[in-house]
């Protein structure tokens, strides 16, 4: 009690200069906004400097002696904006926090805490006797304060001030160590992300980087919309990610994160992202197929398209290489059509048809052959018979009937001959054209 009141007279007249110097000159004196955690043997392990706090609600703050030497008697003066918080309390201990006077199991003075003025609670307490085994060394709560948070729209300061240590043996110091804290107001900003590539062509893959305003947990593959392509290699944490864009054909490749995809650890969900287009270049080849008929009677009408597939949907043009004289090229969609004369009897080889697309990749189809055959024997009895093809009598025996209508007699030699040219155009008359592309075709 002697050294206390002597203390507190140090501490209002001579608090400006040190009249003495004492052996917590290396002291500290710090602020724990959570008292829960309260492991102050090392010093800054469990003291919370920061915290977020929440407007109307209370909060305790442990006063925190650090690496004192035989402390007996301390003052604390804690300052603040009145407008923010209502100083509501002091306790010697609490929630089952041990006071650190009480180390080394001594009686304790404790002042009653006050707010001496608006915005300035003091505490002090002091060892009754001075007894040198009862005086604590090292770190502890030393007392604890309550305010009820008024107004939060901005940052609550709490700053030690007058932090005074006396010494069992009568040194005195003031404390220069102090670690201040600060209440701040929660999180409700929602975190921005913004999708980036280093490129705006991409050909077959991509890196892609994912960043976001601020730490984000929740944040997976999945939650990427990609269109035109896909990803692989995904990784990153907190802020950053990133993975390997694939494309899947020629054009925009577009990539979207929608809104809360992830969050902040307020749990504030992101705001979308602006959408990511990328022009992907790869091109694919075009491909050209068909099965061009490869006989034609003269005086029939020649015809082929062929089929032709862009996966880019690239526009094809087509170009011919040998096409018989008597056909036509047309080299919006690569087909041939025409209708051979006699003049054109015979083969043309070689013939190429060759889709290109607008990137110049190209595809073909041949090189294939068209024969032109004179028409059947029977249409002009006066000219087929000296000719006759024997090399394509395969058929000869599947149209007896015409055959021994016109020559019943000489049909063994001559008549076979002719007719053998090419039985299915000798079927009908009318229909005979159509009949021999599908023979051709199927
Ligand atoms: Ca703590
Ligand atoms: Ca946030
Ligand atoms: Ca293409």
């Amino acid at each position: 009690m002697y050294r206390f009141i002597i203390f507190i007279i140090l501490a209002i007249h001579a608090a400006s200069s040190a009249v003495w110097s004492g052996p917590n000159y290396n002291a500290g004196c710090a602020l724990d906004l959570d008292y829960l955690t309260h492991d102050y043997g090392s010093e800054v392990d469990g003291i919370e400097s920061e915290i977020t706090g929440v407007e109307g609600r209370e909060i305790v703050v442990a006063v925190v002696a650090l690496q004192a030497v035989e402390l007996d008697t301390w003052q604390v003066s804690v300052t603040y904006d009145p407008e923010c918080l209502e100083f509501t309390g002091g306790y010697e201990e609490y929630g089952g926090v041990p006071n650190f006077m009480r180390k080394e199991y001594g009686s304790v003075l404790w002042m009653p805490p006050v707010e001496r003025i608006p915005g300035e609670a003091v505490i002090a307490a002091a060892l009754i006797g001075d007894s040198f085994a009862q005086s604590p060394d090292g770190s502890g709560a030393i007392g604890f304060l309550k305010f009820r948070i008024r107004d939060l729209s901005e940052t609550i300061s709490l700053n030690l001030a007058e932090v005074q240590f006396l010494s069992a043996s009568g040194g005195y110091d003031r404390i220069m160590d102090l670690k201040h804290a600060a209440i701040i107001p929660p999180d409700t900003i929602r975190p921005v992300v913004k999708i980036s590539a280093d490129e705006t062509e991409i050909d077959a893959a991509g890196i892609i980087t994912v960043t976001f305003s601020e730490p984000v947990t929740g944040f997976t593959a999945s939650d990427i919309r990609i269109s035109n392509g896909g990803l692989s290699l995904f990784s990153g944490d907190g802020q950053i990610y990133q993975f390997t864009l694939t494309t899947d054909k020629k054009g925009a490749v577009t990539v979207d994160i929608p809104d809360n995809a992830a969050s902040d650890q307020a749990d504030n969900g992101n705001i979308r992202a602006e959408q990511l287009v990328l022009e992907c270049i790869k091109n694919a080849k075009p491909v050209i197929s068909g099965e061009p008929p490869t006989k034609i009677q003269v005086g029939e009408i020649y015809r082929f398209t062929p089929e032709t597939y862009d996966s880019d949907g690239d526009e094809l043009v087509f170009t011919v290489e040998n096409e018989p004289d008597w056909a036509k090229f047309n080299p919006a969609e690569g087909s041939l059509q025409g209708m051979p004369e006699d003049r054109h009897e015979g083969v043309t080889a070689g013939i190429v048809i060759t889709a290109t697309d607008i990137d110049g990749e190209s595809d073909t189809l041949g090189p294939f052959e068209i024969t032109v055959v004179k028409p059947p024997a029977d249409d002009n009895p006066d000219d087929g018979a000296g000719q006759g093809e024997p090399a394509e009598n395969d058929d000869r025996e599947e149209t007896p009937e015409p055959e021994s209508a016109v020559s019943p007699d000489d049909g063994a030699t001559e008549g076979a001959g002719e007719t053998g040219e090419d039985p299915p155009l000798v079927e009908e008359g009318n229909g005979g054209g159509s009949c021999f592309m599908d023979s051709l075709l199927f």
